[in-house]
């Protein structure tokens, strides 16, 4: 047996990073990455995780404000000083709450990295996954057509194994049609991020001439039952993103035959306890996951890719180069794509990259520190 791990400190970092290329979803635009960057520590091993809600609560309701201050006040307080047995039991302590779900996964993945790290194992064996490689597709922001077509062949030809179109009304129909003409054989999706309600049915029925994977998320973030009914009346595979935050929400999607491809986020989910649980209830209806992203840096991109080797990740997903988003990342490692697979960061134990300490100084806003 071995011995409890005990949180002897924390680091709570607000960082902000620009990005290469302006990404524009449904909801707006985003010009930066601002995240939470936290830091558990255990007799000199880090365990390292990131934040993924947004500054707005523009894609689901939580903020990077209310997160640092829930974090700051509230969940690190409640584990530093403490011995956790394993994850799980960090992960029970931490569910009185309602919501908050990116908060909590930022605390509970960081405590996995270091979980990892106190074992000597990559993050990839103690999560259940195989293998040294990911498949990976792309997800392309709204953009004028001659643009986005050229970002499709680019990525087509840099070996992106799916091709994830962001959709919202008046810029959908004509955008696949054109996409479609130009590469009838490559695998295309469409993320709509809620911008659609069943009144937009008969427009989401002519999304069936185009041959797509599956239509991720076209109704509202909190209503699984409305996707139930647009299925019914589809030919196209749904697939939930922001409707899915807790095992409950899958296994209801599931039974209502919502979401028939399920996107996981380990970051909007509480974390890997709950993301484990969602991916066994999807591959128990035969229902195959992918891995979703939110433009994370470094750390939370190598979170993603450890957990993508696990067996019901059957589609590829968007764990693209981190030099699409950002010049210079907060890690020492290049999260880089060849021949549309992302190799596992295997740099030591855990999730398999490490932090460029002096990078981070210059992109942090605020620091707290938490000692036992
Ligand atoms: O819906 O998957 C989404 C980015 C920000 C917010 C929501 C989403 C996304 C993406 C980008 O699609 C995925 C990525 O490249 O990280
Ligand atoms: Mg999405």
């Amino acid at each position: 047996m071995r011995n409890p791990i005990r949180i002897d400190g924390a680091e709570l970092r607000l960082v902000r990073l620009p990005l290469v290329t302006p990404f524009t979803i449904a909801t707006g635009t985003m010009y930066e990455k601002v995240f939470p960057l936290l830091v558990l520590r255990s007799q000199g091993l880090e365990g390292i995780a990131e934040g993924v809600m947004d500054p707005l609560p523009d894609y689901l309701d939580e903020t990077v404000a209310g997160s640092m201050e829930f974090l700051s006040k509230v969940l690190i307080p409640a584990v530093v000083g403490r011995s956790f047995a394993n994850p799980q039991a960090l992960q029970a302590t931490l569910t009185p709450w309602r919501g908050h779900r990116m908060a909590l996964a930022a605390l509970e993945m960081a405590f996995w990295d270091l979980w990892a790290k106190s074992l000597d194992l990559p993050l990839r064996d103690v999560l259940g996954g195989q293998g040294d490689a990911v498949e990976v597709g792309v997800s392309l922001g709204i953009a004028p057509l001659d643009v986005t077509l050229g970002r499709v062949a680019d990525h087509l030809a840099q070996g992106y194994r799916r091709i994830k179109l962001k959709v919202k009304p008046g810029h959908d129909l004509g955008l696949l049609r054109a996409v479609r003409a130009e590469f009838p054989l490559a695998h295309l999706t469409v993320d709509a991020n809620c911008c659609y309600t069943l009144a937009d049915t008969a427009l989401l029925q002519r999304m069936d001439d185009f041959d797509l994977d599956y239509i991720e998320q076209p109704l509202a973030w909190d209503d699984i039952h409305d996707h139930a009914t647009l299925q019914r009346r589809l030919r196209t595979p749904l697939c939930l993103d922001e409707s899915i935050r807790t095992p409950a929400d899958a296994r209801k999607a599931l039974q209502s035959d919502a979401s028939r491809v399920m996107n996981i986020k380990v970051g909007r989910s509480g974390g890997y306890v709950d993301s484990l649980r969602i991916h066994d209830l999807c591959a128990a209806f035969d229902v195959p996951v992918w891995c979703g992203g939110m433009l994370e840096s470094g750390i939370g991109r190598a979170h993603n890719i450890h957990l993508s080797t696990l067996p019901n990740f059957r589609k590829p997903g968007d764990v693209s180069s981190a030099s699409r988003y950002f010049h210079r990342d907060i890690i020492e490692q290049a999260l880089e794509t060849s021949g549309g697979l992302m190799p596992l960061p295997l740099n030591g134990p855990g999730i398999g990259v490490t932090l460029d300490r002096p990078f981070l100084e210059t992109v942090t806003e605020s620091r707290q520190e938490f000692v036992a």
